[in-house]
């Protein structure tokens, strides 16, 4: 249980951190720690910290914790904070459990300590990892005689395992290996393959036609990341797989049916608005153009939104356009008519648009503190219309966007609904009255669901409450049902009918379940 929660918590332990920092005055004397013991602190900052910080320290959704920060603060008062925490909303590490009083001493000298550089990942290491378990030869020609659309792929993340559900019987068909802390699934444009994506930068690839599905294929593309996509445009459906990089930071493409790499090109560069070097330029979410043969990645570090166009890749060739947006760029997801990429710039406060048919940002628009949409949500409000809407890591407050550009009041927030806990994820679905918003990071909310009502918006929320931490929802194909997960060692997926709100099903024996992706909506970004 003491490793579950760890990720998202760090934002909140260094944000106060870095407000003490800037009290202090002169520059404390830089501390020593044996070889082993820089080993283990870099292992555990690697684990809660680098994730928001960066493994360099230069921050984007937490901030800036270089030495140059942490050494104006004495040692006592970091180690105090790191073990107890503050008021200022920042978990006790050591308090909690996480961290002992020596590790907690250990990781306040580390972090003002120059961080060391971690290794490179190149192709052939990356080959040397390639495999495919199942030759495409040897795979099925044709669907299966099942429902295989409404199958759910769910992460077990501290297990690195994904279960292959299936969304009509409820029963778990197959658990297939993937990478370390596995963090999302994607589909093909056909949705026969899913595709995972380990915080270690190995990539799964699983048939959904095969019976039980398979895994066919496995290769490592760095050292930390976060994000996948396939190519979707007409004409290269299933073609390509691309990976974004943490560290490294770099993207990878790789072949669509086999995961043989094809290429990396790495992002490092200058920040869009300062024109600083950023060695550390983490490419957070991918989403796939509907509108061209291209990707847009969020640029995390820079605040560029890359366009890259994967047309001429077997020739040896990409092509990136730099959209400058806002920083820290993390996740986001497109408006209703998939023209429109609604990202999160969560140092900034920010939702940057940018319009994937003239290719250039649209607006910056400011939201509340940290935007956390993961993909967000999409429904017709009964007042503005067409809104996409995100949550806020930083407080309980549900932003809501008009995404039509007919209207007067396009691209501001046109209204606000207030959450009681800060949230990771939001999600609704066309054939549901309904908006759901988590409240996974508020501690005295976070086993609690806060559901919206579309059609009459200034209603009071319902709330469905659980026994354990609730996290990341997702429907079914037909959108009547939604699948929300009990985050715990001992966890499991809970199927709630969307027109009752009643608990319909109770999938058990996941370990660390977080996100949920159905074949169908995940293959046609429906949220
Ligand atoms: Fe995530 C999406 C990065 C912590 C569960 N997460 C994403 C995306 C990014 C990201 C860049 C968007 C991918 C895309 O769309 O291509 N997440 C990070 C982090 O850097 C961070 C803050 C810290 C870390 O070290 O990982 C972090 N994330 C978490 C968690 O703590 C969660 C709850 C559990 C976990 O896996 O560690 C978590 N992230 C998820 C999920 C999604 C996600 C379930 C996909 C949401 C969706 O519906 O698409």
């Amino acid at each position: 249980m003491k490793k579950l929660l760890t990720g998202i918590s760090t934002i909140i332990t260094t944000s106060v951190l870095i407000t003490g920092v800037a009290t202090a005055a002169k520059l404390q004397p830089v501390p020593t720690l044996s070889k082993a013991e820089m080993e283990k602190s870099s292992a555990i900052y690697f684990d809660r910290c680098s994730g928001c910080h960066g493994v360099l320290r230069g921050g984007a959704t937490g901030p800036d914790i270089t030495p140059e920060k942490t050494r104006k603060k004495k040692l006592k008062s970091l180690e105090r904070i790191l073990y107890e925490g503050t008021d200022g909303g920042m978990p006790g590490w050591g308090k909690d459990g996480y961290i002992t009083k020596a590790e907690t001493k250990m990781l306040a000298k580390y972090l003002q300590i120059k961080p060391p550089i971690p290794p490179e990942w190149d192709m052939k290491k990356t080959m040397a990892s390639w495999k495919v378990h199942v030759p495409v030869s040897k795979r099925p020609t044709k669907a299966p005689n099942t429902n295989w659309q409404n199958y759910f792929g769910v992460v077990q993340r501290d297990a690195g395992l994904v279960t292959i559900v299936d969304g009509d019987t409820k029963e778990k068909i197959v658990t297939l290996k993937s990478g370390f802390a596995t963090h999302i699934l994607r589909s093909s444009s056909t949705g026969r393959y899913m595709y995972a994506i380990g915080r270690d930068g190995k990539a799964s690839m699983m048939d959904m036609w095969a019976t039980p599905p398979n895994l066919v294929a496995e290769v490592r593309t760095g050292i930390d990341a976060r994000s996948i996509d396939t190519s979707k445009y007409k004409g290269f459906e299933d073609k390509y797989v691309i990976v974004g990089n943490y560290w490294p930071s770099h993207y990878m493409i790789l072949k669509g049916d086999t995961l043989e790499p094809i290429k990396i090109v790495g992002t490092s560069g200058y920040t869009h608005d300062t024109n600083e070097y950023r060695l550390e330029s983490r490419v957070a979410a991918i989403v796939a153009s509907h509108h061209a043969p291209e990707w847009l990645l969020n640029l995390k570090e820079l605040g560029i939104v890359m366009l890259v166009d994967y047309s001429k890749v077997d020739h040896g060739t990409v092509t990136e356009t730099m959209i400058d947006a806002e920083r820290a760029l993390h996740d986001g997801g497109w408006d209703s008519t998939k023209r429109y990429f609604l990202a999160a710039a969560n140092m900034r406060d920010t939702i940057s648009v940018i319009d994937t048919v003239e290719r250039k940002l649209v607006k910056n628009i400011k939201v509340g503190t940290k935007p956390h949409p993961g993909r967000g949500a999409n429904w017709i409000d009964p007042e503005f219309g067409r809104v996409w809407a995100t949550v806020h890591l930083g407080e309980g407050l549900v932003s809501i966007i008009s995404t039509d550009p007919s209207k007067k009041y396009a691209w501001t927030v046109v209204r606000e609904w207030e959450l009681d806990g800060n949230s990771l994820f939001i999600k609704t679905h066309d054939n549901s009255e309904w908006v759901y918003c988590d409240n996974t990071i508020n501690k005295e909310k976070s086993k609690t669901l806060t559901i919206f009502n579309k059609n009459n918006p200034d209603a009071k929320p319902k709330e469905i409450t659980f026994e354990k931490n609730v996290v990341h929802m997702e429907y079914n194909k037909a959108g009547d049902e939604v699948w929300v997960s009990l985050w715990d060692a001992e966890g499991e997926v809970v199927v709630i009918d969307d027109k009752t709100l009643n608990i319909k099903k109770r999938i058990k024996g996941l370990d660390s379940p977080t996100g949920k992706f159905n074949v169908y909506n995940t293959t046609h970004d429906i949220y």
